[in-house]
C-alpha cells in the first residue's frame, strides 16, 4: 500500500514528506495505522548523524499510537481494531534476557532492528525501487508501519492517542527509570539532570513515590515553572553556581543524593551526576543517550567509596506488561501528560517540532495523523 511519512534522507537535513510504499505483515506481524507520535530527543540525536546506528535514508519516529488494520499469519495476541502502542524494546517472553527477570532488554529482533530492518532482513519501506530503512523497529514518523507482534503494546481504547503515544517513549523512560531501575523509595532525596520530556517524568514518579527532596538541574530557567508542577522541591542553574556544581548538590542534599538520574546525554553532566550521590549508597542512573565516540570518566575511589553507576533503557520497563498498566495510571489521573505535550502538529508541520526541541521551547511536541 501507498503510505504518507516523513523521510530522514540526510544526516542534519529536515525530513520530507513523501509518499511512500509498504509492504504489508508477515508472518507473526500486525500492520499498525498511526494516529498520533511525540518527537523524541533520541530522533534528533540520530538525524544529527552522531548515532553509530543512524542509517540513512530511514524513517524515524519510536514514540507513536494507533490502531492495528492488518495481521500476518500467526498472529495470536492481536487483532483488527486494537488500539496499541509500537514498543522499540519488545518483549518476547521468551529469549535469555526476558526469562531471566533481570532486564527488561529483550534481544529476540535487536540484531535486525539496529540494522533498520525486519526481523526477516528485509525493509517494507520503499520509494520507487530504493529501500527506506525502518527505525527502532517502530517508524512512527509515517501514516501506517509494520511491526512483529512481540514488539506492540495493546491498551484500553478510552485512551487518547495523541496523549498516550508519549508512553511510547518519555513516560515509561523516566517513571520507568524510578520505579523499576533506581527502585527510589518514600523520604529519599533525588538529583535530576535535565528537566526536558524525560526529566519532568523521573520528577513526577520521584514525587509519586513519596521522595522528600527532588532537586532539578537545567540550564533553562524556563523549566522551572513546569518542574515544580511536577514536584521538584529545588531548581539549579549550573551557570549561576559555576564550577563548584557537585559540592552545592551535595550540600543542598544534606551528604549527598540517594538517587540521581542524568536525562541529557552529556558525559560531563553523567560525572558530575555521579558525584553528587551520597557515599556509601548513592546511585546514579543514567537515562541520557551520548554521541558516538563520548566516554564517561570519573576516579575509581567514587565507587569504591560506595556509589553505583547504572544505566537504564525505556525505564526498565517490559512494554507488553508494562506499557498497558502504565496508561492506566495515566487514565486514572496517577500521572499527568497532557501539560506536558507543549504543541501538537500535523505532520506537514513535523520539522517545526524539531525546530522547537532546539530551540528549548517545547516539553513534547507531538504530530496527529
Ligand atoms: P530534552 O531536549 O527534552 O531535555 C533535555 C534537557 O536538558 C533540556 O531541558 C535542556 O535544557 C537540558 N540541558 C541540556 N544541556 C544541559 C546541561 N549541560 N546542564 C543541565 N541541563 C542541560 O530531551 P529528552 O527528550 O528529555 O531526552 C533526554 C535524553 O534522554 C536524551 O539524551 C535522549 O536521547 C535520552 N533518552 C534516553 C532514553 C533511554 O531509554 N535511555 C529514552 C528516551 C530518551
Ligand atoms: N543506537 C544508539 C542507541 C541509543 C540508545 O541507547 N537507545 C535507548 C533508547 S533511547 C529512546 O529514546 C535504548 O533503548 N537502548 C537500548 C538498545 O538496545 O538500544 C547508539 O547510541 O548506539
Ligand atoms: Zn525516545
Amino acid at each position: 500500500m501507498d503510505i504518507k511519512a516523513a523521510v530522514a534522507f540526510e544526516p542534519g537535513k529536515p525530513l520530507r514528506i513523501e509518499t511512500v510504499h509498504l509492504e504489508g505483515p508477515k508472518a507473526g506481524e500486525v500492520l499498525i495505522e498511526l494516529k498520533a507520535t511525540g518527537i523524541c530527543h533520541t530522533d534528533e540525536y540520530t538525524l544529527s548523524g552522531k548515532d553509530p546506528e543512524g542509517l540513512f535514508p530511514c524513517i524515524l519516529g519510536h514514540e507513536g499510537a494507533g490502531v492495528v488494520v492488518d495481521v500476518g499469519p500467526g498472529v495470536t495476541s492481536l487483532k483488527k481494531g486494537d488500539h496499541v502502542i509500537p514498543l522499540y524494546t519488545p518483549e518476547c517472553r521468551q529469549c535469555k534476557s526476558c526469562l531471566s527477570r533481570k532486564t527488561n532488554l529483550c534481544t529476540a529482533i535487536r540484531a535486525t532492528q539496529g540494522k533498520g530492518l525486519m526481523p526477516d532482513g528485509t525493509s517494507r519501506f520503499r520509494i520507487g525501487k530504493d529501500p527506506i530503512h525502518h527505525y527502532m523497529g517502530t517508524s512512527t514518523f509515517a501514516s501506517h508501519t509494520v511491526l512483529p507482534e512481540i514488539a506492540v503494546a495493546k491498551i484500553r481504547e478510552d485512551a487518547p492517542f495523541d496523549k498516550v503515544c508519549y508512553i511510547g517513549c518519555g513516560v515509561t523512560t523516566g517513571i520507568g527509570a524510578v520505579i523499576y531501575t533506581a527502585k527510589v523509595e518514600a523520604g529519599a532525596r533525588v538529583v535530576v539532570f535535565g528537566l526536558g520530556g524525560i526529566g519532568l517524568n523521573v520528577v513526577q514518579a520521584c514525587r509519586m513515590v513519596g521522595a522528600d527532596q527532588i532537586v532539578g538541574v537545567d540550564i533553562n530557567p524556563s523549566r522551572r515553572a513546569m518542574a515544580e508542577k511536577f514536584g521538584l522541591t529545588h531548581f539549579v542553574n549550573p551557570k549561576e553556581v559555576g564550577a563548584d556544581l557537585v559540592p552545592y548538590l551535595v550540600n543542598l542534599t544534606g551528604g549527598g543524593a540517594d538517587y540521581s538520574f542524568e536525562c541529557i546525554g552529556n558525559v560531563q553532566t553523567m560525572r558530575q551526576a555521579l558525584e553528587c550521590c551520597h557515599r556509601g549508597w548513592g546511585e546514579s542512573i543514567v537515562i541520557g543517550v551520548a554521541a558516538a565516540g563520548q566516554e564517561i570518566s570519573t576516579r575509581p575511589f567514587q565507587l569504591v567509596t560506595g556509589r553505583v553507576w547504572k544505566g537504564s533503557a525505556f525505564g526498565g520497563a517490559r512494554g507488553r506488561t508494562d506499557v498497558p498498566r502504565i496508561v492506566d495510571w495515566y487514565m486514572d489521573g496517577k500521572i499527568q501528560i497532557d501539560p506536558l505535550i507543549t504543541h501538537t502538529l500535523p505532520l506537514e508541520r513535523i520539522n517545526e517540532g524539531f525546530d522547537l526541541m532546539h530551540r528549548g521551547e517545547s516539553i513534547r511536541a507531538v504530530v496527529r495523523y
